[in-house]
């Protein structure tokens, strides 16, 4: 279930697994284009399992471990505006209109549930697509998602239930003493009805009642610390913050290898200019602020794992910008330039400019960060001096690979260097069917 079901992202996605269960083909400028799961970790990448006869032998990700395909998804979700999921994704302006029009009989009878609706949180330039609006108290609204998921459940015969927020980026949400610090607080608080409740953390309270996997897609602090105080108590999986889909991914992939290659990141700029309705809420700064700070914090590890560069407390300059810029629509260009010290003074700039379809980048990660999730609420584990075998900590680090500001249980260090990141998640799917991690050392060859 997608919060935020009738937006670029969720259109696009489930315009996508419709197309590729029903194996659609759809003709282009370029010649025929069959449906695929390009830029999924899950769908479209493999891990090497070993070596034979010379010869490195990959066996595909989703594979290792027995996963949710997903032919067998069942979508639904939430969405402020109540247009069907066909004219979502003619809004959406992304895919290919033979493709729309081979989707649109399937997808015009999808319809989202009311979404719950607060001015204060969003940009205002948002008022206008507000109308299929759950109505209550913050309290009564809670129990309407409850309500929801219970029947999607029940009328679809689904086993799980798994919700993502792919809605609007909200503002951040006061973090206060006596308000949402702790999960008592926030649950006497939402007795009151207190302003400062956000609509996201609503949901993410309905679904931890529910034991039902919540991940925020988006920057804002959804997860304030009476809602991780609450996970934590009911032992249901929370994960977030932010999709990593483009830039981001790239910055973290760059810095590593150049602060890995001992040269010296002094200044990063990044500029990103977009026209869909993402960027239109992104054009207020209380909602850039959000995507601002998630977006910024994404070389702190890198930086800090070198003091032959770096002393203490020295960081590169990192500057984000966005812009709106309507024309473009969902095709985002994202501008980097990373200056960087290298040997004997000199200086070196690499430039990079990327024009993308944002949403065919976020939707495989929303794929991937459902499927991961799913199968984490399966995995349990024990060290050699527990008794007994437990799930995983219901903060799920382990989908940091797929988000730019991965939330992590209390105490955890923060890794955003994308090729650990793989490795984490790779290597604990190799162990849970008794492969060693992966070290390439390749030990067999020396
Ligand atoms: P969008 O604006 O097209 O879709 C958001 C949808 O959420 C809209 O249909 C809106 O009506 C709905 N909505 C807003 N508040 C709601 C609420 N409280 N309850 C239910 N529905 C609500 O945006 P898009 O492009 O789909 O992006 C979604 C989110 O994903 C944004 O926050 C964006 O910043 C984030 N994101 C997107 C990435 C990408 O590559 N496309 C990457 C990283 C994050
Ligand atoms: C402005 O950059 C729009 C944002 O929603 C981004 O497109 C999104 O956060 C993706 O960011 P990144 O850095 O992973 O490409």
């Amino acid at each position: 279930m997608l919060v935020g079901w009738g937006g670029n992202n969720g259109s696009t996605l489930t315009a996508g697994v419709i197309a590729n269960r029903e194996g659609i083909s759809w003709v282009t400028k370029d010649g025929v284009q069959q449906a695929n799961y390009f830029g999924s970790l899950t769908q479209a990448s493999t891990c090497r399992v070993g070596s034979f006869e010379g010869e490195e032998v990959y066996a595909p990700f989703k594979s290792l471990l027995p996963m949710v395909d997903p032919n067998d998804i069942v979508f639904g979700g939430w969405d402020i505006n109540g247009a069907n999921l066909a004219d979502a994704m003619s809004r959406a302006k992304v895919l290919d209109i033979d493709l729309q029009n081979q989707l649109r009989p399937s997808m015009e009878q999808m319809f989202p549930l009311p979404g719950i609706y607060d001015p204060d949180f969003i940009a205002a330039n948002q008022g206008e697509r507000a109308n299929n609006l759950v109505k209550g108290t913050k309290k009564e609204q809670m129990a309407k998602i409850i309500a929801d998921i219970r029947e999607f459940k029940s009328k679809n015969k689904v086993d799980r239930v798994v919700v993502l927020w792919t809605a609007n980026t909200e503002r951040y949400s006061d973090i206060v003493t006596g308000l949402n610090d702790t999960k008592e607080n926030l649950f006497k608080s939402l007795e009151k009805g207190e302003s400062e409740i956000s609509p996201s953390t609503i949901y993410a309270l309905a679904c931890i009642h529910e034991k039902v996997p919540f991940i925020n897609g988006s920057p804002q602090n959804t997860f304030v610390p009476g809602v991780i105080d609450y996970a934590i108590s009911q032992n249901s999986l929370i994960g977030g913050d932010d999709f990593k889909s483009g830039q981001t991914k790239m910055k973290s992939v760059l810095v590593d290898f150049l602060v890995g290659a001992g040269i010296k990141p002094t200044s990063i700029v990044s500029y990103n200019h977009l026209g869909n309705n993402d960027g239109l809420n992104l054009s207020a700064p209380q909602t850039f602020r959000s995507k601002e700070i998630s977006k910024s914090n994404v070389v702190d590890d890198m930086v800090a794992s070198n003091a032959i560069l770096y002393k203490p407390g020295e960081h590169p300059d990192h500057v984000v910008v966005i812009k709106y810029v309507p024309y473009v629509a969902d095709s985002k260009r994202a501008m980097d330039e990373y200056t960087s010290e290298i040997f004997m003074g000199g200086r070196n700039t690499i430039v990079m400019h990327n024009t993308c379809e944002d949403s065919l980048l976020a939707a495989p990660l929303i794929l991937d960060l459902v499927l991961v999730a799913e199968l984490l609420t399966r995995i349990e584990v024990k060290q050699d001096n527990e008794d007994k075998f437990h799930s995983f900590h219901p903060v799920a680090s382990l989908l940091s690979y797929l988000t730019k500001a991965p939330l992590v249980p209390p105490g955890t260090p923060v890794i955003n260097a994308l090729a650990k990141q793989r490795a984490m998640l790779e290597n604990i799917f190799r162990a849970c069917i008794g492969l060693a991690p992966e070290n390439n050392m390749l030990m067999e060859y020396k």
